[in-house]
């Protein structure tokens, strides 16, 4: 496997010699400053790219840029609305510019308004580091109370609804504002910070379309983009929906096995791919991740690994450590390092991976405005513990 971690860019608070530290020899990054929608220059990829290389010198590890994580996808293109055109256009003209500069991975995503989500960005642990969380009662409470939205009883059960507002009570002004922050716009890589009443206008512009329409949206683009990343040798990987559920009533539509399987069928070839992430697919209690895996073993680009454990409504849950949470690592890498044997014939194939998420530990909690989930040393304990399980297996 390519060690890879996920970088912000010169802005992010961990920087790359934080990075080499961990042991990580790739970045996977994205250029966040230029808005969603916006044509990638090729020069502005070369930027970054000499930026990484000023980093690297003839004694240190020399990073390498392997991934890029993501190309956004404008919710105008999910609802292939206004001037979707004009933005698939873009979408193409940026994965040659970045194929240009010899970067042949990308990962992107097709989640409606929010990119992933979480209810709680500090949920303390028993061993004192702090982990995210999604707690779905309070998905309801941001429903009911922030949204102030109608009809809830349409998709929810007395019992639900019942026991958030139960919880609602429990919860503290604080929980409230940190609720909010979190759904709205409190996690990296999200497309913007929302208002209550942009997020309420984005509902309404999802409101009238079903699972159908976004998958077919989703098949149309696929099949737009992909002779482009064809003709430049670049393999798509789309991340699963992070939770792979519905949420506020709008479709989800990379969440399972068939949704994969409907996104492999739309367009045939390698570089129609996915990013393999653990920790998401894992979060639907339905999900398999094993057989997951082995049925899409051909179209992995790119691995997250993470863990997590759910919680008894089934829908709730908090990301755990590698080695405690409900997927098994060993099980899961022993998958990962026969697939890379497999693909091997020529030369050594890894697959590009890095350690999503990490708990904010020891100083990672003293540390202002780093990317929640993006810690420097909670990570370096992720990748650790898989370097961990790589040797022991390999
Ligand atoms: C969360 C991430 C997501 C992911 C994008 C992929 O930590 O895994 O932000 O990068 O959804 O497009």
């Amino acid at each position: 496997m390519q060690n890879s971690f996920r970088w912000y860019g010169p802005t992010d608070p961990v920087k790359l010699t934080d990075i080499r530290q961990a042991n990580a020899e790739y970045v996977v990054t994205s250029l966040h400053q230029i808005p969603y929608g916006e044509k990638w220059s090729k020069n502005d990829v070369k930027k970054r790219i000499n930026y990484i290389n000023k980093n690297n010198n003839s004694y240190n590890i020399n990073l390498k840029w392997n991934v890029v994580e993501s190309i956004p996808v404008h919710n105008n293109i999910k609802l292939r609305t206004k001037n979707f055109k004009k933005l698939i256009s873009n979408y193409k003209d940026t994965i040659a510019n970045i194929a240009a500069n010899n970067i042949n991975t990308i990962c992107y995503n097709f989640m409606p308004i929010v990119d992933w989500t979480r209810t709680q960005l500090d949920f303390k642990l028993p061993t004192d580091g702090l982990a995210l969380k999604f707690n779905y009662l309070q998905i309801i409470i941001f429903e009911m109370y922030i949204l102030k939205l109608k009809n809830l009883e349409k998709r929810y059960s007395n019992k639900q609804i019942k026991n958030a507002e139960k919880l609602f009570k429990l919860m503290k002004t604080n929980d409230i504002k940190n609720l909010k922050l979190a759904v709205m716009g409190g996690l990296p890589a999200s497309e913007t910070k929302y208002s209550v009443s942009e997020f309420r206008e984005m509902l309404s512009a999802y409101k009238d379309m079903d699972n159908i329409d976004i998958k077919q949206n989703l098949r149309e683009f696929i099949k737009e983009i992909m002779p482009v990343a064809e003709e430049n040798n670049v393999k798509m990987g789309i991340h699963p929906d992070d939770p792979p559920i519905p949420l506020f009533g709008v479709p989800r539509i990379v969440s399972t096995m068939d949704d994969y399987q409907y996104i492999f069928d739309s367009y045939d070839s390698p570089c129609n791919g996915m990013t393999f992430c653990a920790g998401s697919l894992a979060s639907n209690f339905y999900n398999d991740v094993y057989k997951i895996f082995n049925r899409f073993k051909k179209r992995i680009n790119f691995i997250h690994l993470r863990n997590v454990k759910k919680e008894k409504d089934r829908k709730s849950f908090y990301e755990s450590n590698h080695l405690n949470g409900d997927v098994d690592f060993v099980r899961l890498i022993k998958l990962i390092l026969n697939e890379e044997k497999r693909r091997s014939i020529k030369e050594k194939i890894d697959i590009p991976m890095r350690p999503d998420h990490g708990h904010s530990l020891l100083d990672d909690q003293n540390k202002k405005n780093f990317n929640a989930g993006y810690t420097a040393i909670g990570r370096l304990m992720g990748l650790s513990e898989l370097r961990g399980i790589i040797k022991a297996v390999i």
